[in-house]
């Protein structure tokens, strides 16, 4: 199938396609970026929503429960996983594969996994792409799943429509895991396992720590603490109602921000990879006598005038 005609039927909503893709995506294997370029055009109508926290928080739970309930509403639903940890390139997350086979057979449901930390444009060029595979595919809703640990994930997770931190009771310390820098970036926080002691004080306490650092130069929204028993599906359709109400007003804010972020790991992905290789860093460190500022200082202006 050439490229025109795998584009054209992932823009049908065809699912072989869209694996087919995502794969050249992941293994950066023939010209997936001429492939991105006939996508991109298409994308711009899903709504992009993060959802990061530690592991074991139970956001891949919560995000089997947000599927059932958006399918409920008759819209459709991919699902990007970023597991950094995950051996598997590519591959499906099997806690996740056997949790989410509720939708295995449901063709609106669309979930994808991405292992790719050895990428030099770090994860974003892959998950961000896939995404746009997923848009560009039609699906209206697009949950991506990151494990807060890395800044990667806290990043991708600043750039979705929406984006949603789970945490759990029990806190105090874990309030302190909460990643700088996420307090600013959550539209709405969750606590999880309120079947747990603990929950409404967690609860109260992450509603105080919000008073007290109030969001950047937005005041149009007050991101709500939501309560949730993800394995009993409580608190979900609140959970997706306060989603929706942050996105009626705000879906699209994070549109260039997600673009320029997008590009950075495009740049970072083309320079180190083309040009600034180790075995051309180590040819100007052996030339440049075991400096290596000179030794990058030469390739930097080679580079230059490359331009
Ligand atoms: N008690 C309790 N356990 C939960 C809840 N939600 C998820 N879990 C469990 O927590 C564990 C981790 O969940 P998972 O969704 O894989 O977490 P993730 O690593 O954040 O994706 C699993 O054993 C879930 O069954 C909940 O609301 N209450
Ligand atoms: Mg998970």
């Amino acid at each position: 199938m050439n490229r025109e005609k795998l584009v054209e039927k992932i823009i049908e909503g065809d699912v072989r396609a869209a694996a087919r893709l995502m794969r050249i995506v992941d293994d950066r294997s023939q010209d997936y970026a001429e492939y991105m370029r006939n996508i991109w055009p298409h994308t711009g109508k899903a709504a992009i929503i993060g959802i990061t926290g530690a592991p074991g928080a139970g956001k891949s739970t919560l995000t089997d429960a947000l599927i059932s309930s958006y399918r409920k509403q008759g819209m459709t639903v991919g699902v990007v996983a970023i597991d950094p940890s995950s051996p598997f390139s590519g591959g499906a997350i099997l806690g996740d594969r056997i949790r989410m086979a509720d939708h295995a057979m449901d063709q609106d449901v669309f979930i994808r996994s991405v292992a790719t930390r050895g990428h030099l444009g770090g994860m974003s060029v892959s998950a961000i792409d896939i995404a746009a595979v997923l848009d560009a595919m039609g699906k209206d809703i697009i949950i991506v799943e990151t494990v807060g640990v890395g800044q990667d994930e806290v990043e991708i997770a600043s750039v979705a429509d929406c984006s949603v931190v789970v945490t759990v009771p029990g806190l105090g310390d874990d309030i302190q895991a909460i990643k700088a820098g996420i307090l600013e970036i959550a539209d709405i926080f969750v606590v999880n396992k309120a079947d747990r002691e603990g929950a409404d004080r967690t609860a109260r306490d992450l509603q105080m720590m919000l008073e007290l650092a109030p969001r950047h130069g937005e005041a149009s929204w007050q991101p709500p603490v939501i309560k949730t028993v993800a394995f009993k599906n409580e608190g979900i359709e609140e959970l997706r109602e306060s989603i929706n109400s942050f996105l009626a007003t705000h879906k699209g804010d994070k549109k260039s921000a997600r673009l320029l972020y997008a590009a950075q790991g495009i740049v970072k992905e083309r320079v180190f990879g083309e040009y600034f290789t180790n075995s051309k860093l180590n040819e100007a460190i052996a030339a440049g006598g075991h400096d290596p500022y000179k030794a990058v200082d030469t390739l930097w202006s080679n580079f230059m005038k490359l331009g």
